[in-house]
């Protein structure tokens, strides 16, 4: 048995392999939200973190990087097909977000996601010293924590879901279901972004297993399971920073000037996937320029497409519906040079992200369900200048957190052109007043305070070394 005392347990490890020209292979670590949040925790507990490293085959060798042991759980190439792109991304995925696309069930999924969450568990019952805390990460590990419990009694097991909870109904069609809840209640704590989910979560409880949920707690055996939302967020010094450079202020300003002074840019910023609500965004923008309400030049979009999940037949065909729509808004209300929508299938440097949010006078957030978003919360903590207008689905959990948002129903394609428009015309004070109010609540509410109040509701002492990373 090895000593980690803080364990973390996501489906992919913070790095990325980089490959030199000779063919050798480096890992790269590779900073999100998550690391940046659970660094100092990581490094005051001489924390592991256990993940896939992203490339089928044998797995690299653990190693260290800033304090942080990384140690990677091999997948062949078939439980990438089978367990990550089928039973993940393929059926819970969809089912998870309202069945907003049909999900996809097969039997021999099922089995490679139990499999490799068996693997997952084991590596981590032989790395965890005893009593120590382990956080596991999402949905693709939801049997983790009910395998890890029965190796390890002795662990503090917490789970956060990083995406919806669906409703019972919703639930209920999933094959394994009663595993899938299992699963989850060996966990001391399951966490989700919004209240919502987890009364979801304890309702089912009481719906599959005959539970008698009360407030946030459920007995199972002779354990209290607690069942919260904690919102998540993003590091909003950094990005506050990053907006703030030179480079950046600069980079907004060409992209401005390249686009020809429009008086309205519409910008998305989306992983190409059909949750996000990119098709009807387009479709909106269509009408809107149809119905003459929105005018190339003076309006136009800019959507970042970033490529996602590409082998799974549900985002290939995506893709060919969404560039099939920007053909069709171009070809009918582009002008030569001046395309109505730029279309970008691309994955960009966080200081691009920056500029686009920064040139952006509306920001579209529409997606059909997601859990929270971060990209609405990141082009508020970027608009350092109070500017600029975000339009935000009430189907994103970041709804409940930017409250001061053009808030749309993204199913109502009335509801979202009007959006579109108020925000687009609404007073600069009205803006500004509103974008003010959003970015004092993410100085407040950041990515740290999310990773320290859900620690401190597992039990990890808020005065332990964790919280003072540089004492
Ligand atoms: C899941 C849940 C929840 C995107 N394109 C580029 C780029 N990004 C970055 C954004 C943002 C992140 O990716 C996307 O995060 P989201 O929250 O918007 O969406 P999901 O990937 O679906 O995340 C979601 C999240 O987990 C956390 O709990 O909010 O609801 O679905 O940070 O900036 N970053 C760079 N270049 C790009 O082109 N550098």
């Amino acid at each position: 048995m090895s000593n980690a005392s803080f364990i973390v347990v996501a489906n992919r490890l913070p790095v990325d392999a980089v490959v030199d020209e000779e063919g050798n292979k480096t890992w790269r670590r590779s900073p999100g939200g998550l690391v940046t949040a659970l660094e100092p925790v990581l490094q005051a507990n001489r924390g592991t973190w256990i993940g896939w490293a992203g490339i089928a085959g044998a797995a690299p060798e653990p190693f260290t990087a800033d304090g942080i042991t990384l140690l990677p759980v091999e997948l062949s190439e078939n439980e990438v097909l089978r367990y990550y792109e089928g039973f993940s991304n393929a059926s819970l995925w969809p089912l998870y977000h309202d069945a907003v696309e049909p999900r996809v069930f097969r039997r021999s999924w099922w089995k490679s996601y139990y499999e490799v969450n068996e693997r997952f568990a084991e590596v981590c019952a032989s790395e965890a010293a005893p009593g120590a805390t382990v956080w596991i990460q999402d949905y693709q590990l939801q049997l983790v924590p009910g395998m890890l419990r029965e190796r390890r009694p002795d662990l503090r097991i917490g789970f956060f879901l990083h995406i919806p909870f669906p409703p019972v109904e919703l639930f209920m069609q999933l094959p394994h279901r009663m595993e899938i809840l299992k699963g989850l209640l060996g966990a001391d704590l399951v966490g989700f972004q919004r209240p919502l989910a987890a009364q979801n979560f304890l309702a089912l409880t009481r719906h599959l297993l005959g539970y008698r949920p009360r407030g946030h707690y459920v007995t199972v055996d002779d354990r209290l399971v607690r069942a919260d939302a904690f919102p998540i967020s993003i590091d909003t010094a950094a990005n506050e920073e990053v907006a703030n450079t030179e480079r950046v202020r600069q980079r907004a300003k060409e992209i401005r000037a390249e686009l020809g002074e429009p008086e309205t840019i519409i910008l998305g910023v989306d992983r190409l996937d059909y949750t996000k609500g990119i098709e009807r965004r387009l479709k909106a923008f269509r009408e809107l320029l149809e119905d003459g309400r929105l005018e190339v030049p003076k309006a136009v979009m800019i959507q970042v497409a970033t490529p996602s999940r590409e082998r799974v037949d549900q985002y290939i065909a995506l893709r060919e519906r969404v560039e099939r729509e920007v053909g069709r808004i171009n070809g009918e209300y582009g002008q030569v040079g001046l395309p109505a929508v730029h279309y970008l299938h691309q994955s960009f440097d966080r200081y691009e992200l920056a500029a686009l949010y920064q040139a952006a006078d509306v920001m579209a957030v529409t997606p059909l369900r997601d859990g929270m978003n971060l990209v609405a919360k990141e082009y508020v903590a970027s608009r350092i200048d109070n500017r600029g207008a975000l339009v935000l689905s009430e189907f994103a959990g970041a709804a409940g957190d930017l409250r001061q948002a053009f808030l749309v129903n993204p199913h109502d394609l009335t509801d979202l052109k009007d959006g579109f428009v108020t925000a687009a015309t609404a007073s600069p004070d009205d803006k500004m007043k509103r974008m003010r109010a959003m970015r004092r609540y993410l100085r407040k509410h950041d990515v740290s305070r999310w990773a320290r109040s859900f620690l401190t509701a597992l039990g990890v002492p808020e005065r332990s070394a964790a919280y003072n990373p540089g004492s």
